[in-house]
Formats: C-alpha cells, structure tokens, sequence
C-alpha cells in the first residue's frame, strides 16, 4: 500500500455533496482505504474571477493502485459527478487532483508529481497541514508552514461542513 495525497474541489451545483460523495467512492475503491480528512474550506476563486467560490479539501489514501491507474479512477470519479471539461480554471462539478503519491516524483504528459499547483495553492497547503500538520516536509525539503507563508493570501476560510449531510438531506437523497 501506498500513502497518496488527493485534493478535492468543486464550486458548481452541490459542492458539498460532491465532496462527500467522492470521498466515499474512493473509500469503497478495491485495495484502498481514505485514512485522513482535512476540514472542508471554503476559497475565493483562482483564475477566472467571474465564477462561484470553491469549496476545497485534500483526503489521505492509502491504495495499491499505481499512480496513473489511481488518476485513471479519479478521472472517472470526476466524470461520474457531470464533470465536463471547458474553460481552463473554470468552475466545475469536481475536481479531484493527485497531488502526492508517497516520494514519487514524475514527469508524463498525463501526470505530473508532486502536483505542480501545490506549493502556491493555500486552498491545498492548508487541508494537507490539517493532515500532517505544518512541519511536515515537502520533496525539496520546504515544510508546509514555510509555504504557506510564501504562497499568495486568496481567501480561505473553514467551511464548517461536516463530511456527511445534514441528516434532513441525507433522508431526501
Ligand atoms: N481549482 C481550479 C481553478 N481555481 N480556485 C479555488 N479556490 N479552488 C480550486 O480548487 C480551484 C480554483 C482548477 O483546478
Ligand atoms: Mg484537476
Ligand atoms: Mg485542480
């Protein structure tokens, strides 16, 4: 079994929902157990301006599944949610991102890691720290804490969302 790191992100239709929902297909994945949720912000959109806010966490999954075979299901996950891909950076339904699979670090057309965005993006330095916490070292040796402090201050707040529904949505699904 592998340690990996997937981010979570969605700011169109029922975001929360969504989050949930792909937290719990990937739990229910074959040789794969999510062993870590960070809380579920809430963050001003990066890019396009002219979209809704996200809401954004990061996960810790435990699988057997090789890296471009665990993107491969992510992908599908993300398809399954009515995922439709268009404008770059626009909104979307879900956006599951494999920011890091254990050391590994590769260069494909299809896959880079550890995740290009992820030393730049609060909206998923901050979940990951939640996590591991903010000593937690980087590839290059950077901690968290030192990243966040250097990455750019967009909006990010806790959601306050739970990782499951309200129990008078969860009984109308
Ligand atoms: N994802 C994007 C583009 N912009 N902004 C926020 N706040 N959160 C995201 O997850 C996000 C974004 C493309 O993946
Ligand atoms: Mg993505
Ligand atoms: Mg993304």
């Amino acid at each position: 079994m592998t340690a990996c790191f997937v981010g979570l992100g969605a700011n169109l239709g029922d975001s929360h929902r969504a989050l949930i929902q792909a937290a719990q297909d990937i739990e229910r994945l074959s040789a794969t157990t999510v062993t870590g949720r960070s809380s579920i912000y809430r963050s001003a959109p990066m890019g396009p301006q002219n979209q809704p806010d996200y809401l954004n966490a990061v996960i810790a999954v435990d699988t057997a599944l090789e890296p471009l075979a665990l993107l491969d299901t992510l992908q599908f996950l993300e398809k399954k949610a009515g995922r439709v891909r268009k404008e770059h950076w626009g909104p979307r339904t879900l956006d599951l991102d494999l920011l890091i699979y254990d050391t590994v670090t590769l260069q494909s057309e299809r896959l880079t890691l550890p995740h290009p965005g992820l030393i730049d993006r609060n909206f998923v330095l901050r979940p990951l720290a939640d996590i591991v916490g903010e000593q937690w070292q980087l590839q290059d040796g950077s901690t968290l804490a030192q990243r966040l402090k250097a990455c750019p201050d967009s909006d990010l707040s806790d959601s306050s969302l739970g990782w499951s529904l309200p129990e008078s949505e969860a009984m109308s699904a």
